[in-house]
């Protein structure tokens, strides 16, 4: 369920007001860490070779747990259906993924619950979550979120469906089918249309690219509610992202959000995964946490050694697992059908 929390105001001792409650954040920054240290984890493993590939979300986890922490989380159309690309590892991290189901998808493990070890890192599908299998051809999922849009829409049903993309991506013609669709008279659609601007589409620079000032300006086109924030920012995230839930869920329309977030390892092990000079939106946050009085130093460098330490242990009993066997190919490619041989059909 959405956390209800978010604009209860809190007082630190000594009288400052909080923009949201105390433990909402402590554990928005908890969860930006955890998903760090995980990202990290997955670079180490890339770079040492065990691993073929890896692309990832850090540098976006100031939009990215928000998205998660607020979504209506489960099964089915009464809840929402998350249609996310391959940086939303804070997200699932925020959903409640383990660190050791993103190590298995890596590390091609026949124990990924994802694919069975056969696809590339950040490509994560839960069913049992409505996390529909994240797709390496960009932007079509923001199609297919129009489809489970379409039957909540149907149904009356309480859940929205949330998707995520690049601003690159947007290019593409799903992204306008979505604008389209999510918009027709007296049939919007409550979904939630995120992009997220990094700025880069692999080494294309937005500005090179983009006539209108945000791409969520296409969106007013066609009469849908638009929102641009600093997703950098995790209290302006987990606020204006509450904004835009509740509106979806209590209007049956559509919100087209654009957050600019930074890319902090460049596009993916492809330009190399190193570390870049961009802002890193967790340090920010930690400032904010210690001038609060919320956290120290030392208390700091203990959340961080502790999910090193877990990303570490993870890793660890990864290599000791299984690679997928070739009987295996034809399993996790339908739904409900892991044992069926697609071979006869
Ligand atoms: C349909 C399709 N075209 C091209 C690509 C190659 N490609 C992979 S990522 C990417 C850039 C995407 O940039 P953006 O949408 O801004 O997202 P970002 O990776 O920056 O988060 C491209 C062109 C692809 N995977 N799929």
């Amino acid at each position: 369920m959405a956390q209800s929390v978010a604009h209860k105001v809190d007082t630190k001792p000594g009288s400052m007001a909080l923009p949201l409650s105390k433990d909402l954040l402590l554990n928005l920054h908890n969860m930006m860490v955890k998903s760090r240290a995980l990202e990290e984890r997955l670079i180490k493993i890339y770079k040492t070779g065990e691993a073929f590939f890896w692309i990832g979300g850090p540098g976006e986890e100031a939009f990215g747990v928000p998205l998660g922490l607020l979504a209506n989380k489960g099964e089915g159309k009464e809840h929402d259906w998350m249609h996310l690309h391959y940086r939303c590892t804070p997200t699932m991290v925020a959903l409640g993924m383990p660190m050791i189901d993103s190590i298995r998808l890596i590390m091609n493990k026949a124990t990924d619950q994802s694919t069975g070890g056969r696809n590339f890192s950040n490509h994560y599908s839960y069913p049992k979550m409505n996390v529909a299998p994240v797709t390496s051809p960009i932007e079509v999922q923001y199609s297919f979120a129009i489809g489970t849009a379409w039957a909540q829409k149907r149904d009356q049903a309480k859940g929205i469906s949330v998707v995520t993309g690049g601003d690159a991506g947007t290019a593409e013609g799903d992204f306008a089918s979505c604008l389209i669709w999510a918009s027709r008279p007296g049939k919007e659609l409550p979904m939630l249309i995120t992009v997220q601007n990094n700025k880069w589409g692999i080494s294309t620079s937005y500005d090179s690219q983009h006539g209108e000032t945000h791409t969520c300006d296409r969106a007013k086109a066609f009469n849908i509610k638009t929102m641009v924030i600093n997703g950098n920012d995790p209290i302006e995230s987990y606020i204006e992202l509450q904004k835009a839930y509740e509106y979806i869920r209590k209007e049956k329309k559509p919100v087209c959000l654009e957050a600019r977030v930074s890319r902090l390892y460049g596009h993916s092990s492809a330009d190399g995964a190193n570390k870049r000079d961009e802002a890193c939106c967790i340090l920010t946050f930690e400032k904010k946490l210690m001038d609060w009085g919320l956290l120290t130093q030392k208390d700091i460098s203990k959340i961080w050694e502790g999910y090193e330490a877990e990303a570490r242990a993870a890793m660890e009993q990864v290599r000791t697992e299984p690679e997928p066997l070739p009987d295996s190919i034809w399993d996790q490619v339908y739904v409900g059908n892991e044992n069926a041989d697609w071979r006869n059909f």
